[in-house]
């Protein structure tokens, strides 16, 4: 599991760098990462000047939106020294590696559309994973100028019996209906391919001009499918970070115990089975199961649970 301190973190910023700075503290600079390259992050600094840093030796496990000290080593250039504590952490990984995908996020906004058609599964990783990282999911529904959206619309009413907001959206026709959700958060967009998650950023901050998948004659641009994380400050206590499209969506960080917790509707029903290590799979007087044969637990959402538990249960090598 990925630990904030492989890059010596800053514990509280009174002590280590208000109250006892030393000369070599002066030199440093406050800064958020706006933008991760994989190797290269973009920081903007406090003066809002943006540069481009790496990070000591092979440490590359920084994520959009952390907050870090940089030590300047030309006008736009720098070394990250420390990294401050993050209020959240939103990763994947699989049995090989963990990829961060933005910290210090207080909403993961996972962009599903009409067409092309949305992979189910993949709605439930985004969810597990930001309830894992204790960050409020929104389900967004884009492209509904596109096609009737009330197939998809049915299919998400299993996740808005389960209290998860769903809002449907054209970002290209009116991105109003967002806004309200942004307000006073730090978002951040994940989704497939193709879903619009750059669209949104662009209808929303047009200045911006984020590359997207759409063919651009006055920008002569061919189709542009976004390969970094990037945070965009909508205004002053909102920001949005856009990220590039999923494919998959490994959980393997996680243990049993926090998945069955990020089923949210298995909750009530934790601690209730026959065994007190019932995996909810196939064991006598599971009560989970109870409550999917009494239709109070979807049935998919069981399916998925076990699919997940072979999947993390599986020892890394
Ligand atoms: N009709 C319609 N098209 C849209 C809408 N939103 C996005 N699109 C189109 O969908 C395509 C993909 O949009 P992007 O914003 O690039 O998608 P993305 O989710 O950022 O994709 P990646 O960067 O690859 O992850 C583009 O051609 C957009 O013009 C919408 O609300 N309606
Ligand atoms: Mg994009
Ligand atoms: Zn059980």
């Amino acid at each position: 599991m990925l630990r904030a301190t492989s890059i010596k973190p800053i514990t509280t910023l009174k002590s280590s760098l208000l109250a006892n700075r030393t000369s070599q503290d002066q030199a440093l600079q406050e800064g958020q990462v706006v933008a991760s390259y994989g190797k290269r992050y973009g920081v903007e600094l406090k003066d809002g000047r943006q540069i481009s840093c790496v990070t000591r030796g092979k440490k590359n496990d920084l994520a959009c939106g952390d907050q870090v000290t940089v030590k300047m080593t030309d006008t736009f250039e720098g070394v990250v020294e420390n990294l401050y504590p993050r209020t959240s952490l939103l990763f994947r990984s699989n049995a090989y590696k963990t990829k961060t995908l933005a910290s210090n996020v207080t909403q993961v906004i996972i962009v599903l559309a009409t067409t092309p058609s949305f992979y189910e599964a993949l709605l439930n990783r985004c969810l597990i994973a930001a309830e894992a990282a204790g960050i409020k999911p929104l389900i967004v529904l884009n492209k509904c100028d596109l096609a009737d959206n009330s197939e998809a619309m049915k299919l998400l009413k299993v996740y808005q019996d389960l209290g998860y907001q769903v809002q449907p959206l054209s970002a290209k026709q009116d991105i109003t209906p967002l806004k309200k959700w942004l307000n006073k958060q730090t978002s951040v967009l994940v989704g497939q391919s193709g879903m619009g998650k750059s669209t949104i950023v662009n209808a929303l901050l047009p200045e911006s001009a984020v590359r997207t998948q759409e063919v651009s004659e006055v920008l002569d641009s061919g189709k542009h499918t976004t390969t970094a994380a990037h945070l965009y400050h909508l205004d002053a206590s909102s920001d949005l970070i856009d990220s590039p499209g999923l494919q998959e969506f490994g959980l393997n960080h996680l243990t049993i115990e926090q998945l069955e917790h990020a089923f949210i509707e298995f909750r009530p029903y934790l601690g209730k089975c026959r065994f007190n290590n019932c995996k909810h799979i196939h064991e006598p007087d599971c009560a989970i199961i109870g409550a999917v044969d009494n239709e109070k637990i979807s049935r998919v959402r069981l399916t998925y649970y076990k699919g997940l538990t072979q999947e993390i249960g599986r020892p890394d090598y």
